[in-house]
């Protein structure tokens, strides 16, 4: 993985190839309720998200304004898929959301991905995040969703996956209300287009499943990759494993990680500027490597990470 790769896609398909992230092993794909969540005693209203290989479902297409309990089931042939919430503006469509359409009329998805500028509406949308199967935790989030349309995708504008149409009603003006799930850390992220990005910690995060708040304070939307590896590392070993080029012919350095002994440990998913989410994250006591790989369009599509959103940050013992 070099950043040349990671650079040609928009948002959150670079998730797809975040290399701690795509390489871990540690998802099943699994069709059953989450067991004992963390987010039960809310009494939220629920929304439930299907991933096939033909697309994605959801089992409700018009629903009031209000903070959601989302879970996902995948029945699709992949083990780690994703599911986010975008709001659609009016000059745009569901089918913007995927390459559905393209592969249906047998245009190819281009290999470097297609030009990034095509993108640059989803950095002024609303978008309220999403759950993934990257680990069972990851399966269940709470999300806002104040009034609009919009397209449940699968957090890959290139996606030959069709995105599911919601429409919310309401007051779009209202702001969204509803019992607040109570987070053990939160995770603020921070910065601006061009000068850079960062996390920031309130609380710590403590061995065991636990609500993680998410809340984008900066002007470009975020996702929220966390993986462990087995022993101590440091940022500048995932850094330079990250941009090492096997075809470049050059000796890897004895430092470097092995991207397979990685493992997911939660996934918080894109979310615009303002979005608040809550997601489960499950760790060991350790470190934990917490990165976003999406493009800033004002730094010549440089992935955030390489602009500071690549941190490790200590697992107390619970
Ligand atoms: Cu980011």
């Amino acid at each position: 993985m070099h950043s040349r790769l990671v650079a040609v896609a928009a948002t959150a398909a670079i998730a797809l190839m975040a290399p701690t992230g795509a390489l871990a092993q540690d998802a099943t794909p699994m069709a059953s309720p989450v067991g004992e969540s963390l987010f039960a005693e809310l009494g939220l209203p629920e929304l439930t998200i299907t991933v096939t290989d033909e697309g994605i479902e959801i089992d409700r297409s018009d629903i009031e304004a209000g903070r959601y309990l989302v879970t996902l089931n995948n029945e699709s042939a992949e083990p780690e898929v994703f599911a986010g919430f975008v709001q659609i503006p009016e000059d745009r469509t569901l089918e913007d959301l995927s390459y559905a359409d393209e592969v249906a009329a047998g245009t190819p998805i281009p290999e470097e991905g297609p030009a990034e500028e095509d993108f640059l509406w989803l950095y002024e949308t609303y978008i309220a995040g999403g759950p993934s199967t990257v680990t069972e935790a990851a399966r269940q989030v709470v999300v806002n969703l104040p009034a609009g349309s919009y397209g449940v995708w699968d957090e890959d504008p290139t996606s030959p996956r069709l995105a599911a149409a919601l429409t919310v009603t309401g007051d779009p003006g209202v702001r969204v209300e509803g019992p607040e799930p109570e987070a053990a850390v939160t995770i603020i992220e921070e910065g601006e287009g061009g000068v850079g990005f960062s996390f920031r910690l309130d609380g710590e995060f403590v061995a065991g499943p636990q609500v993680v708040k998410v809340l984008n304070a900066s002007d470009q939307p975020h996702f929220v990759e966390v993986s462990q590896y087995p022993e101590e590392i440091t940022v500048e070993q995932v850094m330079a494993t990250f941009m090492f080029d096997p075809s470049s012919g050059a000796t890897p350095s004895p430092d470097m990680l092995d991207y397979e002994r990685a493992i997911f440990a939660g996934w918080a998913g894109t979310q615009s500027p303002g979005a608040t989410q809550w997601v489960i994250v499950d760790v060991a006591p350790g470190q934990v490597l917490v990165d976003c790989f999406i493009p800033d369009p004002l730094a010549e599509f440089t992935p955030h990470a390489f602009e500071g959103m690549l941190q490790l940050f200590e697992v107390a013992e619970s």
